[in-house]
């Protein structure tokens, strides 16, 4: 009896599953899962390619700092506010230029800045000429800044960017944030005719 029950209700199952895929509302739900899938995948592929992938050719400098020299390429981590020096205002825990990363001119700059601070902060590469813009918006290097360089990126936020150290000179790295440079948010950057490695000293 029990048996007979169970074949019956199977049966029963099997029917209404095949009239619920012949009609109409077996097709839509499909159509909905693709039409929201390309809006929200769309905008990103373009920050996806900074990491190269041989790491072991690479020289440590500091925990901030590595470099292949075959390949002329320095990484550089940025964290802004990274410890509580300056109250926070600090790249690395660095301030009013008491650190100094050297890269030897030509070579390429990859940074990946993030933000470590409860307050907005951002990088871009000045001339090495008080006072500083209350709010630089054009960097000394093409391409030597973080996004939103007025607005600052919130805390968490990272953001990668990679240039060519030239021309040899003196620059600061400052946050663009208005106010923050003048209250000490840089550090040197120099571009060296004749350094053959990048170096990062710190006072
Ligand atoms: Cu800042």
């Amino acid at each position: 009896m029990q048996a007979i029950r169970a074949t019956v209700v199977g049966a029963a199952l099997l029917v209404s599953t095949a009239i619920g895929a012949q009609g109409s509302g077996g097709v839509t739900p499909k159509k909905h899962v693709n039409a929201s899938r390309p809006a929200t995948h769309a905008p990103k592929p373009a920050t996806v390619a900074a990491a190269p992938a041989a790491p072991s050719s690479d020289v440590t400098v500091n925990e901030f700092m590595s470099y292949d020299a075959a390949a002329k390429t320095v990484k550089l981590k940025l964290n802004a506010a990274h410890g509580s020096n300056n109250g926070g205002m600090n790249f690395n825990g660095g301030f009013s230029g008491n650190a100094t990363i050297t890269v030897p001119v030509g070579w390429s700059v990859s940074w990946l800045f993030t933000n470590e601070d409860a307050i907005p902060h951002s990088a871009i590469v000045l001339p090495n000429k008080m006072p500083f813009p209350a709010q630089p918006q054009d960097p000394a290097i093409p391409r030597a800044y973080t996004a939103d360089v007025g607005g600052g990126l919130s805390t968490g936020k990272t953001d990668a960017t990679t240039f060519k150290a030239s021309p040899a000179g003196d620059y600061v790295i400052a946050c663009g944030v208005p106010g923050h440079a003048p209250s000490g948010m840089w550090i040197r950057f120099t571009v060296s005719a004749d350094a053959k490695v990048p170096a990062y000293a710190t006072k």
